[in-house]
């Protein structure tokens, strides 16, 4: 079995209110890797219910993020994407994986408890699990890269750790290989517009603590407008921007959307009033945006079946790349 050297594979939840943060930390290097990779993005809609998703919702937000991965300038046709549930490996490797991984190493993980909360009892089996099923997603791929944002690493580390255990347990030397995070740009982070000590998030319950893939030129405006910053003027270094969270944030933003890094925004704007420099983000944001986000809204109002056709048939090709896989994890765990 001929063994992927630069193979990627992503996910993001189909959860709705797909944000800023979603497209600077992800979907947009998954646009840039795809000259150099074959990549595989994924609709995470397994993962989506470790918490409680109302069916109709999900199945609109599935369609959403696939639209989004498109009109953010994924090729379906060279690359593959598709939604996670109608892969079937993704479930029955996770099994295997559940069997391999250690509870202690799951104790750690930070994402589950700040998901689950102060009534962890009460949280799904699922929720728990989720980094399991995740390394699983990866694994069935036998993928060497993948593109996420910072709050992913540690998930990365214990996909690489269960690899690293399947192959000693069960003698297949490097069949699994130790997937590879990349965590790229000036905006891996992106925070709350609202508390820049938090990080952007879909469930968030203030919709002013994110620019979603849905807002308008206004919407994108005003939120900027009221974002979080303080009375002084932009510094002139990097180092002026720390125990500055708001500004910090804003400038990571304006960096990742213009290509450009912190410095170099520090250059343009240092010495400058938030009086300025927000509008000026604000019409960055929305000529980097607008275009994805009425590509988007143009696929799901007219265009579901091509999207439902094409997630079908990613779905196939993604089947016949974790077939094999699957076989040769049979074999190793000694399924007849
Ligand atoms: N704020 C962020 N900054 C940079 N990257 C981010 N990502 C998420 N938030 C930020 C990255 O987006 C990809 C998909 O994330 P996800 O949909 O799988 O789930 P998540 O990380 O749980 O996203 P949210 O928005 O924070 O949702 P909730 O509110 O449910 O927790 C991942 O690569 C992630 O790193």
């Amino acid at each position: 079995m001929t063994k992927p050297q630069n193979r990627v594979f992503s996910g993001v939840q189909p959860t709705g209110n797909l944000h800023l943060g979603n497209y600077l930390g992800a979907i947009r290097n998954f646009v840039g890797l795809q000259d150099t990779h074959e990549c595989i993005y994924c609709v995470v809609d397994l993962h989506a219910i470790t918490v409680w998703q109302d069916p109709k919702e999900l199945a609109s937000n599935t369609r959403e993020v696939a639209a989004a991965y498109i009109a953010s300038g994924i090729d379906p046709e060279t690359h593959i994407i598709f939604n996670q549930s109608k892969v079937a490996a993704h479930a029955e490797l996770a099994w295997i994986l559940n069997c391999v991984a250690r509870i202690g190493w799951l104790n750690r993980m930070t994402q589950f408890k700040d998901k689950a909360g102060k009534d962890r009892e009460k949280a799904s089996v699922g929720l728990y699990a989720y980094p399991v099923l995740m390394a699983a997603d990866i694994l069935a791929y036998r993928a060497t890269h993948v593109p996420v944002g910072e709050d992913q690493k540690q998930h990365l580390e214990l996909a690489r750790d269960v690899a690293q255990k399947f192959n000693n347990d069960f003698n297949a030397a490097d069949f699994f290989p130790l997937p590879e995070p990349l965590i790229m740009g000036e905006a891996t982070r992106v925070m709350s517009l609202r508390d820049g000590t938090k990080k952007m998030s879909k469930s968030d319950p203030s919709d002013y603590s994110r620019i979603t893939l849905k807002d308008d030129a206004d919407a994108i405006a005003k939120k900027i407008r009221k974002a979080q910053t303080d009375p002084d003027p932009l510094p002139e270094t990097v180092e002026g921007l720390a125990g500055r969270a708001g500004a910090d944030n804003l400038v990571g933003i304006y960096a990742a959307l213009a290509d450009m890094t912190k410095a170099d925004v520090l250059k343009d704007f240092g010495g400058k009033q938030f009086g300025e420099f927000k509008p000026a983000l604000a019409e960055l944001a929305v000529a980097k945006l607008s275009p994805i986000t009425s590509e988007m809204k143009r696929m799901m109002d007219d265009d579901q079946a091509y999207i439902d056709a094409m997630l079908e048939k990613g779905a196939e090709r993604a089947r016949a790349i974790a077939a094999p896989v699957w076989a040769e994890v049979r074999k190793y765990v000694g399924f007849i």
